[in-house]
């Protein structure tokens, strides 16, 4: 994937509090073109494979619970700087410390369930829409 391309995750608590829409306006309003999408679940060993780098991590079984509960929506959206700028979108981690206007301080509860993903660097960009999609679903 190149490298003005992220991938995201719309979780399972933003699906079930209806905050798709208000979240994709977010984003395409940012600048971010949705180039691959798809409405879709993790099974336990999606979300164990895609979240592996925290497995030691005392919140990994919560985590993988939380991310296998609902439907998800998954995108590779594109815009120039796209990891960091996205990361700037979606706020902190911690909603509580999320910026004011960002989309984890609108629609996130806790650090937990935090309404969305956002890939960390180019690299892991990469692999994650390679997770996801296949070339012929990627624009
Ligand atoms: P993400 O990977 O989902 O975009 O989130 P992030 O980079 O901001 O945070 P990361 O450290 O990668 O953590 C991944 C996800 O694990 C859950 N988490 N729970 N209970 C806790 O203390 C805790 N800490 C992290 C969150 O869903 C977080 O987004
Ligand atoms: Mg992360």
């Amino acid at each position: 994937m190149a490298t003005n391309r992220t991938f995201t995750m719309i979780k399972p608590d933003a699906v079930e509090n209806g905050h798709i829409g208000a979240i994709l306006e977010k984003i395409t309003a940012a600048g971010f073109k949705i180039v691959a999408m798809k409405y879709t679940q993790l099974s336990k060993r999606d979300a164990q494979e895609f979240y592996a780098i925290h497995k030691e991590r005392p919140f990994f079984g919560e985590l993988v619970e939380f991310m296998t509960r609902g439907p998800i929506v998954a995108a590779i959206l594109e815009k120039e700087n796209a990891v960091e700028d996205f990361r700037t979108l979606i706020g902190a981690t911690n909603p509580a410390e999320a910026a004011e206007g960002t989309i984890r301080k609108l629609y996130a509860s806790s650090i937990g369930e935090n309404a969305v993903h956002g890939s960390d660097s180019n690299d892991n960009a990469a692999i994650e829409g390679a997770f996801h999609f296949a070339g012929r679903e990627i624009f």
